[in-house]
């Protein structure tokens, strides 16, 4: 189900302000900026620290028209968690309404650091979304591999070089964690196809017990690309396979863009400076490693979609 059918549905109100300081062209603002427009209020945001928490709420300003929480790096989903069994206690004994709540963290809040208060809050079954803005590496202390960072990928602890070619291992199946849970809904979106994330968005809300949210945010300092290309950069994933778009609901899986056609990876890498020595010819078997775990990928979701 739908529930906001075109843009011109999405509500006008922005809940994030203008005027914070994240970087011309990043993806993460944006992902917030339609998260927001999901939700139904009251709300209440829940921030790990990263590039989003830090550039928006320099003191003493706040971009937030929202309640908003800082925590630490480590335990977005532990205080989530616990406003959101405050509220149930107060919604059972005073009757409060119990608000909207979103945790927000970037890849290294999430993939790694963050895990641990994730999982004890996806397995305790909190009603809370989870987003996870994926910028691939820890960009706001200078771009650090995480463990979502693909194969391939220059950040400055995976430097392509005479020695390694960029980062060595495969991203983390975040998704398949999350239902590893027996949440009853997670998926994955790209600011490129705003009514979906949107859509998702509220879907999550509207589960009662945790969801969790996958976004792909394009960073223009991090994967070395002009600005003005974020959502060029986010669509190209998205049709080259390398990020596919899907859902699951209940155990189902249902990918949600179909890539019958997809356009050769290499449009995809060729614009980001992250990927600039995968071309030179010494390294064109991470080119073919780099399609192999693509087409794996999509191959083992068709399967669990059931379309194979
Ligand atoms: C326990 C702990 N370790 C390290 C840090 C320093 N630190 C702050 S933000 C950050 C990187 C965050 O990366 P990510 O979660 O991917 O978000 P991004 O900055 O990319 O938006 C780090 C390492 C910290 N605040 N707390």
């Amino acid at each position: 189900m739908s529930y906001f059918r075109r843009l011109a549905d999405l509500p006008k109100e922005e809940l994030l302000a203008p005027g914070h300081r994240l970087c011309a062209g990043c993806a993460a603002s944006i992902i917030a900026r339609l998260a927001l427009k999901a939700t139904r209020g009251p709300t209440i945001v829940v921030n790990a620290t990263g590039c989003l928490e830090v550039a928006t709420t320099i003191y003493p300003y706040t971009s937030w028209r929202v309640p908003w929480v800082h925590v630490a790096f480590e335990n977005a989903a532990a205080v989530a968690s616990g406003i959101e069994a405050a509220f149930r206690i107060m919604e059972k004994k005073y009757g409060v309404k119990k608000p909207d709540i979103i945790a927000f963290g970037g890849d290294g809040g999430t993939f790694d650091i963050g895990i641990q208060a994730l999982s004890g809050a996806l397995e305790r079954g909190h009603d809370f979304v989870y987003i996870c803005y994926d910028n691939e590496a820890y960009m706001n202390t200078g771009i650090q591999r995480s463990s979502a960072t693909p194969l391939g990928a220059w950040t400055t602890t995976s430097p392509a070089g005479r020695v390694i070619p960029g980062k060595l291992e495969r991203k983390k199946d975040l998704i398949g964690i999350a239902v590893a849970h027996g949440v009853e809904y997670a998926a994955t979106a790209s600011p490129a196809y705003p009514l979906d994330l949107v859509n998702k968005v509220r879907k999550a809300i509207e589960v009662d017990g945790p969801a969790v949210l996958h976004i792909i945010s394009p960073c223009p300092r991090g994967w070395r690309f002009d600005p003005s290309e974020t959502i060029e950069i986010a669509r190209l994933a998205v049709e080259t396979r390398f990020f596919p778009i899907y859902e699951v609901e209940k155990g189902e899986y249902k990918i949600n863009i179909k890539v019958p056609k997809p356009k050769p990876v290499e449009e995809y890498l060729k614009r980001q400076g992250r990927f600039k020595h995968i071309f030179l010819p010494e390294n064109k078997w991470v080119l073919e490693r780099i399609k192999q775990t693509i087409e794996e990928n999509w191959n083992r979701l068709l399967e669990l979609a059931g379309e194979k």
